[in-house]
């Protein structure tokens, strides 16, 4: 279709990096639109020069020309005499601004962003129309060319980032000019003296300037109302100039190193909007802001606050007040909340708040209101309630300790790791104790240090506790034996680090309390204590080290994690470290830790109004049943006050209510070990033995109406354990008539609301949860090589590693998006490590290797769903992304993009394509654009990464050895056009044969992280297994890869090398053997009868299924496509196959 018959006057013709403008197309086509008045050009490629014809168009008022690749532009372009907008940036006029610009005197905007300008043509002054000009980001180190100020109509200038150090005196003829952008140069020796002649100036920006003072002559800017000065150093007291600018209406001084404000500030009357944001008050807010009665936004994130001064009442026109991140903010004052203008109030992160407590700021400025009315019209009461959570190894004494503070004396608790009979007080997911102590009452959440019970932290997630560390020396002395102190130290106390501070990076610094000193016996117990905190102290420095490393990355949350990120502090208080050994007179440390949590607790003193008490009381009176129902509460007292009280006793420890989740909103968890005791139906640390236990008392139920026996039950039960696949019937069972603890709706919810399970999936009428955290079997390798194409990302974690149960978690929310995205039949396979969903022709994968801390997810697909299959690929990764990142706050992920086409050929080493910012906001806005753009632009221009992808790709298409790549193959994209799609097919069948040579010339490294699973829980003792194989066998000879130190490693899938035996040798050398060299070795077809036909051609009348031929399948078929045959698969075919329907 020729571009003239769909262009009326007005046409936009953008992003056309497809359509290829011949000489031809243009002169016949462009040049009849005589009467076109914009036209849109960006984003195309004239770096041959720009078509001729546009110079024809003379009607234009409006041309977009930007990022074309200009290097000039033609003469005839001078023609466009109503030319009055012209949009250049992004170009690259090294060699100067072509002269032709000059010739467009009717332009009124000039956009010249970003076209590596040196100086500007003389011409350029004939534009006298010209009121606004772009040029920012070019360099004009040697000086702004003096043409600018020729431009007296100029309204607007933007000079942001040219490396600009001064201004010529010419500028001070701007006498129109309004706007000036002067952002991001650099006037260290001071802001150039034409500035202040510009005294028709509304806007001024100078935030990034590294100015440290401005000039007296800036008081000449009568008419300035906008004044940007964030991030300059002005460490010495802000410039008093600023305070004659009597006109302003806002004013930026975010980050700018200030302690105190001056007194001539109070003469701003006018002064709208006060931007405070990242400087350190933490001496107090300087008084004079008290002053500015007009403010009706006041922004003071950041700003190491402890109080907010009575000062700021004053502010009678006050609507928004924007007080987050001032983490040790404990106290507003309340004529400050009485302003009756304000409507928004950002506290986030002010978790120490005691007055009024952080759980009435949740609910809002009314509530905060409400409360100090209630404070002023009745009784009071101080009370002091902290939540402590007791974190630590297993066998590392935390419940003892526990024990012995509510004890007052030393009792250690009975544990038995192999007698059974024994009554074993092993912590199951956590229990919460409480504990009094002098001036404060402490709410001890004793966590179960077992891998299975991780996955109930989340339920007693406190944003505000007091971290107390549970380490043994015993422990810590024993790994050190067995591998190195700081190993030690990283197993038995720097993991537990990411448990807590991963969520909650505002949590305060931890106490430790060190056991077993009775185990300490040829050294001292004090030097094996400053070992283990040496060893403590290097690893924060490791990790500092390999966080700077990122520097250019955002740390955001990460840094937040004070005892971390400040070395100048130890990450241990040495007041706050406690030593304990097994012998019962020992009551001073008691003593001594008692006091210490009273200390701490006492940050957590508020005064409540005496009518909640009521609530408290009424809600701890309720012993009968394990769950109060919300509605109970509000019949009684205020909607508004009891749901305060509920979220303050929350947030105390001392119930549980999660009103954040809608489905639980309604219930309020007042015995909390009933929570444990549900979730420990589903995992416990001695699980076989449960089941069994579980086995001998059962009896046969009714369930939707059919009896379940106890061979059901067995069957359902062995499903569960090694597939982590739980019937609906089974869980029924587990919840209602092995425990009763709450209505099973609500156990259920309980479950589900923390990602526990996944489900329910319906499958032949059967209801099933998946639980990836149950299934015993790992992903085979087989997902590697699944589908005709693998597109892959690959998400690294740095910085604290991620627990295991976050990885778990993410596998339930990788089930749950794309449940929720296809609407095709899927079936969902889920193993301890990673789960795959099975839509149509493709399939998704989700694969961990927790040891890396790193997470692939994987489209297999074939080339004609390829777009659609990036689509899915990328929008999976980022809804993962956001999941992970938004409860592990401080966790610090990149993404790779890993090269299709490398994938295809078998490469052991593929291109990547590196995005260390994926979660930028700007890639979701934008999504239908082709990713290609967006990575290569954040990656360079932001962070100095080069992507560096397929590296086989210019090599060999220089050489004409290979056809030049489909971009689809190395790059995500959104769409494709049919001809692309068959592009890509002809050029994989091209290469097809090239595959195996690079696999075999490169084999893969062995331990290759995809053939290491890791086992929950279990030490496999891979190696006596291994021992006990067939001694001939070929796989003992690839133990020499197990690591001594992993050993809690399975290495499931092991490599098969070339045998050395001479019979087997024999056996391939035979002359009756038939060798397959062809790229596509043969067909494969695969039969799998899962549902048998009853005699009427229905279903078998007994409902008999082979459940688990479909993992066979999946094997059998990854196995021969790893051998290069083509596979078809057949399933439930009836006896008489009929020959026609396998071809
Ligand atoms: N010798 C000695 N044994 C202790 C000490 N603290 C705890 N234990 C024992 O260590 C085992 C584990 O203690 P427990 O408090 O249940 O550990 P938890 O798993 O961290 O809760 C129990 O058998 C305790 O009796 C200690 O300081 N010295
Ligand atoms: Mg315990």
């Amino acid at each position: 279709m020729g571009i003239s018959s769909v262009c009326s006057s007005y046409q936009v013709i953008t992003q056309c990096s497809h359509i290829y403008f011949s000489e031809t197309l243009v002169t016949k086509s462009l040049s009849s639109l005589t009467q076109l008045e914009e036209l849109q050009l960006s984003d195309n490629n004239f770096k041959e020069g720009l078509p001729e014809v546009v110079g024809t168009l003379t009607s234009l008022t409006e041309l977009h020309l930007i990022d074309c690749q200009l290097q000039d532009l033609p003469e005839s372009l001078s023609s466009l005499t109503q030319l009055e907008w012209l949009w250049l940036s992004n170009n690259n006029f090294k060699e100067g601004l072509p002269e032709v610009v000059g010739a467009l005197t009717s332009l009124a905007r000039l956009d010249l962003d970003s076209c590596q300008l040196h100086d500007l043509p003389e011409s350029l002054s004939s534009l006298t129309q010209l009121e606004w000009l772009w040029l920012s980001n070019n360099n004009f180190k040697e000086g702004l060319p003096e043409v600018v100020g020729a431009l007296t109509s100029l309204a607007r200038l933007d000079l942001d980032s040219c490396q600009l150090h001064d201004l010529p005196e010419s500028l001070s003829s701007l006498t129109q000019l309004k706007e000036l952008w002067l952002s991001r140069n650099n006037f260290k020796d001071g802001l150039p003296e034409a500035v202040g002649a510009l005294t028709s100036l509304t806007e001024l920006y100078l935030d990034s300037c590294q100015l440290q003072d401005l000039p007296e002559s800036l008081s000449s800017l009568t008419q300035l109302e906008r004044l940007y000065l964030s991030n300059n150093n002005f460490k010495e007291g802000l410039p008093e100039v600023v305070g004659t600018l009597t006109s302003l209406a806002r004013l930026d001084l975010d980050s700018c190193q200030l302690h105190d404000l001056p007194e001539s500030l109070s003469s701003l009357t006018q002064l709208k909007e006060l931007w405070l944001r990242y400087n350190n008050f933490k001496e107090g807010l300087p008084e004079v802001v008290g002053t500015l009665t007009s403010l009706t936004e006041l922004y003071l994130d950041s700003c190491q606050l402890q109080d907010l001064p009575e000062s700021l009442s004053k502010l009678s026109q006050l609507e928004m007040l924007d007080i987050s991140s001032n983490y040790e903010l404990t106290k507003i004052d309340e004529k400050v909340m009485a302003l009756n203008k304000l409507q928004t109030l950002n506290f986030y992160g002010c978790t120490k708040l005691i007055s009024p407590p952080y759980a009435v700021c949740q609910d809002g400025i009314d509530a905060i209101q409400e409360y100090f009315n209630a404070l002023s019209q009745g009784r009071e009461i101080e009370v002091c309630n902290a939540p402590v959570a007791i974190v630590g190894n297993s066998l590392a004494g935390k419940t003892s300790i526990v024990k012995s503070l509510r004890q007052g004396k030393r009792v250690l608790s009975k544990r038995s790791e192999s007698d059974v009979s024994f009554k074993d007080e092993a912590t199951k997911g956590f229990e919460v104790h409480d504990l009094k102590l002098p001036a404060s009452t402490a709410n001890l959440i004793d966590h179960g240090g077992q891998d299975v019970y991780h996955i109930a932290y989340q339920y007693a997630l406190k944003e505000n506790n007091i971290p107390l560390f549970v380490v043994s020396f015993k422990q810590f002395l024993e790994i050190s034996h067995k591998k190195e102190s700081q190993v030690a130290a990283k197993e038995t106390c720097w993991d537990w680090m990411s448990h807590l501070y991963l969520s909650c990076p505002l949590l305060g610094r931890p106490l430790l309390v060190l056991t077993h000193a009775d185990a300490v016996s040829n050294q001292s117990v004090e030097v094996c204590k400053d070992n283990f905190l040496e060893e403590i102290a290097r690893l924060r420095k490791i990790m500092l080290e390999e966080e700077s490393e990122f520097s250019g990355k955002k740390q955001g949350e990460f840094q937040k994690i004070l005892h971390l990120s400040n070395t100048e502090a130890p990450v241990f208080h040495p007041e706050e470290v406690f030593i304990f050994s097994d012998d019962q007179e020992e009551t001073s440390n008691i003593r001594n830790l008692k006091l210490a949590l009273d200390r701490r607790c006492q940050v957590f003193k508020t005064v409540i109004p005496g009518a909640w008490n009521e609530i408290t009381e009424f809600v701890t009176d309720q012993t009968d049943e394990s769950v109060i129902k919300l509605s109970l509460i509000e019949e009684k007292f205020s909607i508004k006050e009891s749901h305060t009280v509920l979220r303050y006793m929350h947030n105390t420890g001392s119930i549980l209510w999660y009103n954040q989740i809608n489905s639980l909103q309604p219930y309020v968890f007042h015995q909390i070990h009933h929570i444990t005791e549900t979730i420990t139906l589903l995992f416990h640390h001695r699980a076989e033995e449960k089941w069994k236990e579980r086995l001998a008392t059962f009896t046969p139920y009714l369930y939707q109406g059919r009896v379940v026996n106890k061979a059901k039950y067995e069957e359902m039960v062995e499903e569960f354990k090694h597939d982590g696949i739980l019937d609906s019937a089974l869980l029924y069972y587990l919840l209602t008539k092995e425990s009763a603890k709450f209505p099973w709706e609500v156990s259920v919810e309980l479950l589900k609301s923390f990602k526990v399970l996944h489900g329910p999936v319906h499958k032949h009428s059967n209801e099933y949860y998946l639980i990836p955290f149950a299934s015993q079997s790992s992903m085979d390798g087989s997902w590697e090589t699944d589908g005709d194409l693998q597109l892959r990302l690959e998400i690294q974690f740095g910085g604290l590693p991620l627990p295991i149960y976050a990885f778990h978690l993410a596998i339930v929310k990788f089930l749950d998006v794309l449940k929720e995205e296809t609407s095709l039949p899927s079936t969902m396979m889920v193993r301890n490590n990673g789960s795959t969903i099975y839509h149509g022709e493709s399939s998704t994968h989700f694969v961990h290797f927790f040891k890396e801390q790193r997470v692939t997810v994987q489209v297999s697909t074939s080339t004609q769903l390829l777009a659609s299959s990036w689509k899915r690929l990328i929008e999976t990764t980022q809804l993962i992304l956001q999941y992970i990142t938004s409860t592990w706050k401080a966790c610090r992920p990149s993404v790779k993009v890993i090269c299709s086409h490398c994938l295809y050929l078998r490469d052991p080493q593929p291109g990547t394509l590196v995005d260390p910012y994926w979660l930028c906001p700007v890639f979701s806005t934008v999504a239908d654009r082709p990713m290609k753009c967006q990575l290569q632009v954040h990656v360079e221009s932001f962070f100095g990464f080069k992507p560096t992808f397929c590296s086989k790709r210019e090599a060999k298409s220089e050489a004409g050895v290979m056809p030049t790549i489909p971009s689809p193959l190395v790059y995500p994209c959104y769409s494709l056009s049919g001809d692309e799609t068959q592009n890509v097919t002809e050029y994989l069948s091209k290469i097809i044969s090239q595959r195996c040579a690079i696999s075999s010339a490169h084999p893969r490294p062995q331990v290759a992280s995809s053939s290491v699973q890791y086992v929950r829980g279990e030490r496999v003792q891979l190696q006596s297994q291994l021992k006990t194989e067939d001694g001939d066998s070929d796989l003992s000879d690839s133990l020499d890869y197990l690591d001594e130190h992993q050993t809690e490693l399975a290495i499931i899938r092991l490599r098969v090398k070339p045998s050395k035996k001479a019979w087997a040798k024999k056996l391939f050398d035979s002359s009756s053997v038939y060798k397959m060299t062809t790229p596509v070795r043969g067909r494969c077809l695969v039969i799998n009868n899962i549902h048998f036909a009853g005699p009427d051609g229905g279903v078998d009348s007994d409902g008999s299924e082979r459940v688990g031929s479909q993992t066979d399948q999946k094997n059998v078929v990854g196995l021969f496509k790893n051998l290069s045959f083509v596979t078809k698969i057949h399933e439930d075919l009836p006896a008489q196959v009929n020959r026609q329907s396998c071809d």
